[in-house]
């Protein structure tokens, strides 16, 4: 592994470190592989699978009524932009999966408009990612996922599934959609996983 100090921007009076390879970016750039689908909120649902049956079932309405948390974190983007502190409001994955018990140990994530990407089952657990419905004190905008997102900060953002429509839990890992074409399986960005083989 190498390691980098990577760039140094400032939050406030704070040195901020970032991941190595990524700048500071104030705005929040768009970036999604195909055209924004729009689902109505009564047509909505979150569910969890094993590949043959489904575990969880939320409507939108069920969905939100599950207790929600405040998350400010940093988010890093293959594409070398990073924005710092950013801010949202999400059901945790601690909490989607709290009732589920299951021996797999890989997921690949379903979105609305055919987007998929995967990551291990341990990394959706233990604080470490939400369903984020809200972003900047504001229902999250259809470019930026809404009406719910993935949010897993601590792997590179694609693995943050705009639209999110399912969860498959997967006792042998398959590729999502990027991870199909070139990307890293894992995606840290501190290691600086970019792309297969790195
Ligand atoms: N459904 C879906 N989710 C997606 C993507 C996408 O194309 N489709 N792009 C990913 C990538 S590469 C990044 S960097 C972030 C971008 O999120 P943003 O558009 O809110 O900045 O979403 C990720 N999630
Ligand atoms: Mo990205």
């Amino acid at each position: 592994m190498v390691q980098s100090r990577g760039f140094v921007g400032r939050r406030g009076a704070a040195n901020v470190k970032l991941p190595p390879g990524q700048y500071l970016t104030t705005d929040f750039p768009v970036l999604s592989a195909g055209p924004t689908p729009h689902v109505p909120l009564d047509k909505w649902e979150l569910t969890i699978d094993d590949g043959t049956s489904v575990l969880r079932r939320w409507s939108w309405q069920a969905f939100r009524e599950l207790p929600a948390e405040k998350i400010t974190t940093d988010i890093h983007c293959v594409t070398r932009w990073s924005k710092i502190g950013t801010a949202w409001e999400g059901v945790s994955l601690d909490t989607l999966l709290a009732d589920i018990t299951t021996q797999s140990a890989f997921a690949l994530v379903h979105s609305y408009g055919g987007y998929t990407t995967n990551l291990p089952l341990d990394d959706l657990r233990n604080k470490q990612a939400w369903v984020a419905f809200g972003y900047d004190g504001a229902d999250l905008v259809a470019e930026h996922g809404g009406p719910a997102r993935l949010l897993v900060p601590h792997l590179y953002f694609w693995k943050s599934a705009k639209w999110v429509r399912g969860i498959t839990l997967l006792h042998q890992e398959e590729p999502g959609f990027w991870e199909r074409n070139g990307y890293h399986n894992y995606g840290d960005p501190w290691r600086e996983q970019r792309y297969s083989g790195d």
